[in-house]
């Protein structure tokens, strides 16, 4: 069932060669590798604008994950593809998406990846603190599975092209990689040292990017400053499963109000952190708006809006 007006994919392929000049690489040093150290991902944020944390989840986590979001893709794309397919960046047909909002209603492990320290350390530290420690939010939620002979996306930041960079990161974002991520089969692509840049990014340029290839399990960390894209599946039978989340401070809309998408049930016994995470609060300056027409079994879940973690 389509909700709203969300701008649906067109298919950009034109199986033409792109005409727009290369911008090359202005990137000196190494570039980030997987690591489990925290200073080393520190630094590699720093200098390059993404870090690949190893060993996140274990790779058997990680293949639990990725088999039973196959499972729910197959299971929805047999009622309707359109459930899992134009999500409208992307730039053909062939990979598939499952909406945030979906995968908290379906399974546990895409709540406890949420709540993960990892995230929450590091989105503490690049978005600093918040007027009267209000809690962060859940900004973005999805999954993306490349699938064999699906195109790249345009290089581009998650981020409003209205919004000045001089304002800063808005989000920490978090790719948790189900499947290895290789070159080959659409590993995503970064353009290291991009969020320093102080221009908007152009449509005009194709931007020379690398691969951030991670072993499943792993986890890649960037912001909203950072230019990237989905790379091109070119295996021939390789899918590359993906779950993209983004925090961002209170005062940003979200792109999911879960509170209204979310079977209440299905946060019983959850903790205030996650509550928070996906909104379940009113806020921290101003009024405290009653929740005077949310179900019973909404209001329970009410949470105060002053960061727990
Ligand atoms: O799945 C990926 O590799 C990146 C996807 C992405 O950047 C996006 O959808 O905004
Ligand atoms: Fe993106």
């Amino acid at each position: 069932m389509a909700v709203g007006n969300a701008i649906k994919q067109q298919v950009r392929q034109t199986g033409m060669a792109d005409p727009r000049p290369v911008k090359p690489l202005e990137f000196d040093g190494p570039l980030p590798q997987p690591t489990k150290d925290m200073q080393q991902i520190r630094a590699d944020l720093d200098r390059a604008g993404y870090a690949i944390a190893a060993e996140v989840i274990t790779a058997a986590k990680a293949r639990e994950m990725r088999d039973f979001l196959a499972a729910e893709i197959a299971r929805d794309e047999a009622i309707d593809e359109e459930r899992v397919r134009r999500f409208y960046t992307d730039s053909d047909d062939l990979n598939r998406r499952m909406s945030g909002a979906e995968l908290v209603n379906r399974h546990a492990f895409f709540r406890d990846i949420l709540e993960h320290e990892l995230p929450l350390q590091i989105t503490r530290e690049l978005l600093g603190p918040q007027t009267h420690n209000e809690s962060y939010l859940i900004h973005s939620y999805g999954a993306n599975v490349t699938r064999p002979g699906s195109a790249q996306q345009a290089i581009h930041r998650d981020r409003g092209g209205n919004v000045p960079l001089s304002a800063g990161a808005a989000q920490t974002r978090f790719i948790w990689c189900l499947d290895d991520f290789v070159e080959e089969n659409g590993a995503t692509r970064m353009v290291p040292g991009s969020h320093r840049d102080t221009e908007p990014q152009s449509w005009t340029v194709q931007y020379e990017s690398v691969p951030a290839e991670a072993p499943a399990g792993s986890v890649l960390i960037y912001t909203d400053m950072l230019l990237h894209g989905t790379g091109a599946n070119v295996s021939a039978g390789l899918e590359r499963a993906g779950v993209i989340v983004g925090y961002c401070p209170p005062w940003w809309k979200p792109m999911i109000n879960f509170p209204m998408t979310t079977d209440p049930q299905v946060l019983k016994g959850s903790s205030t952190t996650l509550r928070q995470l996906l909104g379940y609060s009113s806020v921290a300056i101003g009024f405290d708006e009653p929740w005077t027409h949310a179900p019973q079994a909404v209001k329970d879940l009410l949470v105060t809006p002053t960061m727990e973690w």
